[in-house]
């Protein structure tokens, strides 16, 4: 049997970079590989340019104000369905709702509100990609999707 090795964008957001090493330690122990990481502080055009799908919305420029109040940790994480095991992992995406119906996933444990949620997770393949890219313009990595033969790459 094949395991297709998957990628994705995790970010540790501002609120939660304090508790970097431990949720870095989660993740490890999830059976992720961490195969890129930066400590960033984005400007608050970087972070509408992360966040474009959001433009037009309500909660759009403080979503943009929390984002680029301090450093984050953008983290490229690996392993078979890293996109929708890494999902899971950090639950629902508000903390407070998080709370009361999945007590143990980590934006439960890390975050602080309903934006301040702690943690970023790509939501798609196509996204995982487009995220990557954003934090690491210069990966030499090349995105195979799950599905797609191996054999046209080789
Ligand atoms: O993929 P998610 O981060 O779980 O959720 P998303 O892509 O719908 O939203 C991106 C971020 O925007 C989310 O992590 C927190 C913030 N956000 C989403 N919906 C709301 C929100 N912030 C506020 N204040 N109110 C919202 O309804």
């Amino acid at each position: 049997p094949h395991i297709y090795v998957e990628r994705t964008l995790a970010i540790i957001k501002p609120d939660a970079i304090n508790r970097a090493e431990e949720v870095e330690d989660i993740i490890l122990k999830s059976g992720f590989a961490i195969l890129q990481k930066r400590r960033v502080t984005l400007t608050p055009e970087q972070a509408s340019d992360f966040y474009v799908e959001h433009y037009g919305k309500l909660f759009f420029p403080s979503l943009v104000a929390y984002m680029s109040s301090g450093p984050v940790i953008a983290l490229v994480l690996a392993r078979d369905h890293a996109i929708s095991y890494w999902r899971e992992l950090i639950g629902p995406t508000n903390t407070l709702k998080a709370r009361q119906t999945h007590p143990d996933c980590l934006r439960a444990l890390y975050g602080t509100d309903d934006q301040r949620n702690a943690l970023h997770g790509s939501d798609s393949f196509t996204s995982s990609e487009r995220e990557i890219r954003f934090f690491f313009p210069d990966s030499i990595i090349e995105p195979v999707p799950v599905g797609q033969a191996a054999k046209d790459y080789l």
